[in-house]
């Protein structure tokens, strides 16, 4: 699998020059992404991930991250995200060790019409912070640059995961973490602690803590961090009513990830009016959870100001037009008994993935799917059948509701895409079932109504 994952790198870093339509969880289809700081940047959503790639050798540590530049995206509507191409390479930055491929998790911030962007990566000048890392900033005049890198990093700062937060006074604090968190105050134009660091032993102190990552919301500070309390990295929370604490530890807002993946690293954000938790999963690299790619889901708070818990999901946010490929596999829902997600190319993970109904009555939904005023006429769907003459069913809202249209299936062991007319007029905003009649199996790639 890694393998061909490598192969297929060089293929996707040509690809990654382009714009892409992107949608569900994973957000970015066509390179691997970790560590999302989402930010809201004149009423559009940004996000600064890290860049992961596969490298053969990384500084004499094998089958570890390798990261060598940086990215940012940008959505309206949080289904169609728009790669802006590359902001920061470590070649182009004066105090880099470029043979590190150390750019770890990023942070971007706006303030008085510049936005700073803050990285960490190790330093060439080994005199300061030796092997460990330092933080540098960017300047650019827009979201998405370009990026003017600062000459020398922050001085001061030793750690890796940068995050600034800027308080209702317009007071900016830097975050960071070093097996423990660190937070400072930042001075005015962005590029210097204006503080002693204050480390935050209130939060675990045993098992790695990383990540920081602060918000406000009604006058609470929350200090929302990864934390290795039992096998692997899970996200928790804390409050303060001041920025730089004491929090008080609260709970777990992501239990660790079900399938491995070491690392979770996140960001919160409201967008327009709902809050939002950006994080990653290894998705398209099942065997090597160094290579992520991130996701999104809706977060909400008790009326105490608690965060419940977010349970992840395959379907993410957004709403989805009738009229897009609708990547059904990325589902709401899915039956007990004879449903199953797999890759469309297990040697090319990143063509997707497709789901394969094998039982009578098998189905899957997907929610929030938007037919607009109702002139949608018939439906196309990528499906793959194991016999001729069962039937694919699509309903509304359950596996009992309405009947919208019908396809009768031809054995064909490749997908071919069929048509079939809509027996009603649709529109609005609609929850689709797939239901499987028959005795073999189908697979299904995607569906689209025009
Ligand atoms: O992406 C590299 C490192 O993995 C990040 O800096 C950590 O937060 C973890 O996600």
């Amino acid at each position: 699998m890694i393998l061909i994952t490598k192969r297929l790198f060089s293929l996707f870093t040509l690809l990654a020059a382009a714009n892409f339509a992107l949608a569900q969880n994973p957000l970015i289809r066509d390179q691997f992404t970790a560590d999302p700081s989402a930010r809201v940047f004149d009423g559009k959503l940004y996000v600064y991930p890290s860049h992961d790639i596969y490298c053969e050798e990384n500084d004499g540590r094998e089958d570890w991250f390798c990261m060598k530049d940086y990215h940012v995206f940008s959505s309206e509507d949080m289904m169609h995200w728009t790669d802006h191409g590359k902001i920061i390479d470590q070649d182009e930055v004066p105090w880099v060790d470029a043979t590190t491929n150390s750019m770890w998790a990023p942070d971007c911030i706006e303030k008085d019409g510049k936005y700073y962007f803050y990285f960490p990566t190790k330093n060439k000048d080994k005199s300061t912070n030796g092997d460990r890392s330092s933080i540098g900033v960017a300047i650019a005049d827009t979201p998405i640059g370009p990026f003017e890198p600062e000459a020398v990093p922050i001085a001061g700062v030793q750690g890796i995961d940068p995050n600034v937060f800027i308080d209702e006074e317009g007071q900016a604090y830097l975050y960071w973490s070093e097996n423990k968190i660190y937070g400072a105050k930042l001075s005015d134009d962005m590029l210097e602690l204006a503080s002693e660091p204050r480390i935050f032993t209130e939060l675990p102190q045993k098992g790695l803590i990383e990540g920081p990552f602060v918000f406000e919301r009604e006058g609470v500070y929350y200090m929302t961090y990864p934390h290795v309390a039992n096998e692997t990295e899970r996200l928790e929370y804390a409050t303060s009513n001041h920025p730089l604490g004491p929090f008080e530890h609260q709970g777990v807002l992501m239990d660790e990830s079900p399938t491995g993946c070491w690392t979770n690293h996140h960001s919160i954000v409201n967008y327009q009016n709902q809050w939002y938790l950006f994080y990653h999963h290894n998705d398209y690299s099942p065997d090597f959870d160094k290579n992520r790619a991130i996701r999104a889901d809706s977060l909400f708070f008790d009326d105490n100001g608690a965060i419940q818990k977010v349970i992840p999901t395959l379907r993410g946010v957004g709403i989805t037009a009738a009229k897009d490929q609708i990547q059904i596999d990325r589902y709401s829902h899915l039956s007990e008994t004879g449903a199953e997600i797999e890759f469309i190319d297990p040697d090319n993970t990143f063509e997707g993935w497709k789901v394969v109904l094998s039982a009578n009555d098998a189905w899957v939904q997907y929610n929030a799917v938007d037919f607009g005023n109702g002139n949608l006429q018939n439906v196309s769907i990528k499906a793959a059948a194991a016999a001729e003459g069962e039937t694919l069913e699509i309903r509304l809202n359950d596996i009992n509701g309405p009947i919208v249209s019908s396809i009768q299936l031809n054995k064909n062991a490749s997908f071919i895409t069929y048509e079939a007319d809509l027996l009603q007029k649709l529109s609005g905003i609609q929850d689709l079932i797939l239901v499987y009649k028959g005795k073999q199996s189908v697979a299904i790639d995607w569906l689209t109504f025009e």
